[in-house]
């Protein structure tokens, strides 16, 4: 395959952006190689500088779950960019794509737009401290939230809960309010709550992890303790729905699992594409959001007029569970495909799938439940399959810790189009 150009390319953006990109996952590091600079997308497909095609599993990391260059939301994009870019006042779309949301996100009477999955989690975490005048939040060891300072934490050595920094800068200070636990470990939750129960704010989860690769807190039932134990404390329960939001049912895992949190948190699908987060919950809480409460969060592009209308156009098309229908019986079959695949070559793995996310584990272990089972995966075996379905023409997350995404775009000829490339690729690293 000739990756001239993108070689070209990626030397001379590392000569501009710090590693060459304006993401770490996007650098390629934990499967090597180099990353394939995309020119165009459409469809399940996207194609690099080369020219090479590759039927696309990252959908830009959630966003595209229409498939690439939707007509209609294309279409909007350039009807509303040619009244304006943007004008830093309120406009009619960002109203009625709030009543979509609204409509669509069971637990949410009211939402404000930011414009990225951080920006809507670091201010859901400090409504969640204004509304309760509490210090500490819990999140979970895997758990993915953005990069705001107090997320950027791990679990403390040892039998401490307090976090420690998980990146340089981030103050110790900062760290020590933030707690950390396994997923699925409701023992350790307890624990922490016995401690600190009237101290914290929030518990802080993704209701379908996503950024560990896929996991399920619903069979073990975690998402309904979660809930009871933060209404026994009256700490907050926050999900963030960033990548689960209008990816798994119409209103997100909250909808698909009944378990309602006390706000929400979405991004990637809900701006079709265009920066855009949000964050939302009952009256009572958002509220107290400036300015018409005292927790301040202000922004320029809140609210984009172009930004709006790829978020309406994309969610006016996924308010039909039908779509959710489709999305889930082609996942299944691709993750069917793929696990007859491996145990042909004598590969172990476990494929875990939600909705339209799902990941392909390089592990003899029949689920994975937490971040250390990932850890604890064959991340080498995992970097030469996602080069060998590279080569293939099938683009899977570069990082055995990511979700893989379908898209309504994803039929079945490239369902089995991926399915033969994986029967090879295991083939390939089965020795
Ligand atoms: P952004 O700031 O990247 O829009 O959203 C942060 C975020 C928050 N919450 C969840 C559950 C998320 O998955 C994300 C971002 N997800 C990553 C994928 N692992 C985005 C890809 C990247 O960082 O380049």
């Amino acid at each position: 395959m000739n990756t001239k150009r993108s070689e070209e390319l990626f030397a001379r953006a590392k000569t501009l952006l710090p590693g060459g990109v304006n993401s770490p996952v996007r650098a390629f590091k934990s499967v090597g190689g180099t990353p394939r600079f995309i020119a165009r997308a459409k469809g399940a497909y996207i194609w690099d500088e080369d020219g090479n095609r590759y039927i696309d599993y990252v959908g830009s990391w959630g966003p595209m779950i229409l498939g690439h260059a939707d007509a209609d939301v294309v279409q909007g994009v350039q009807e509303t960019a040619a009244n304006g870019l943007s004008f830093g006042a309120p406009t009619a779309l960002e109203v009625e794509l709030a009543a979509l949301v609204v409509e669509m996100v069971p637990s949410i009477e009211v939402v404000r737009f930011v414009n990225s999955g951080t920006e809507a989690v670091m201010s859901a975490l400090r409504l969640a401290r204004g509304y309760t005048k509490r210090p500490y939040i819990l999140k979970f060891e895997g758990g993915y939230h953005g990069h705001a300072d107090g997320l950027l934490v791990k679990a403390g050595s040892g039998a401490a809960t307090f976090g420690t920094p998980d990146s340089a800068g981030v103050p110790e200070d900062y760290a020590r309010l933030t707690l950390s636990a396994p997923f699925n470990d409701e023992e350790a939750v307890e624990r922490i709550f016995a401690e600190y129960g009237e101290r914290i704010a929030a518990v802080i989860v993704e209701p379908v992890p996503g950024n560990t690769g896929v996991l399920d807190l619903m069979t073990t039932g975690f998402l309904p303790f979660l809930r009871e134990i933060t209404k026994r404390y009256g700490a907050l329960l926050i999900f963030d729905e960033v990548m689960s939001g209008f990816r798994v049912a119409p209103g997100g895992a909250q909808e698909r699992f009944g378990v309602m949190p006390d706000l929400t948190c979405l991004g990637k699908i809900i701006g079709g594409g265009m920066p855009v987060g949000a964050y939302g919950g009952p009256r009572e809480i958002m509220r107290l959001v400036a300015p018409e409460g005292p927790v301040y969060q202000a922004g320029t592009l809140s609210g984009n007029p172009v930004a709006m209308r790829a978020g309406l156009e994309t969610l006016k098309k996924l308010r039909d569970p039908e779509v959710y229908r489709v999305l889930e019986r082609r996942t299944e079959a691709l993750c069917e495909g793929l696990r007859e695949a491996a145990w042909e070559a004598g590969v172990p793995v476990c494929v875990q799938a939600i909705g339209a996310m799902f990941t392909v584990f390089f592990t003899d272990k029949e689920t994975v439940r937490t971040h250390e089972d990932v850890k604890n995966c064959d991340l080498a075996r995992f970097a030469r399959f996602f080069h060998a379905l590279l080569a293939r023409g099938v683009y899977f997350p570069p990082s055995q810790f990511e979700a893989a995404f379908t898209s309504l775009a994803h039929g079945d000829a490239e369902i089995q189009a991926t399915i033969a490339a994986a029967r090879e690729a295991f083939r390939e690293i089965a020795s």
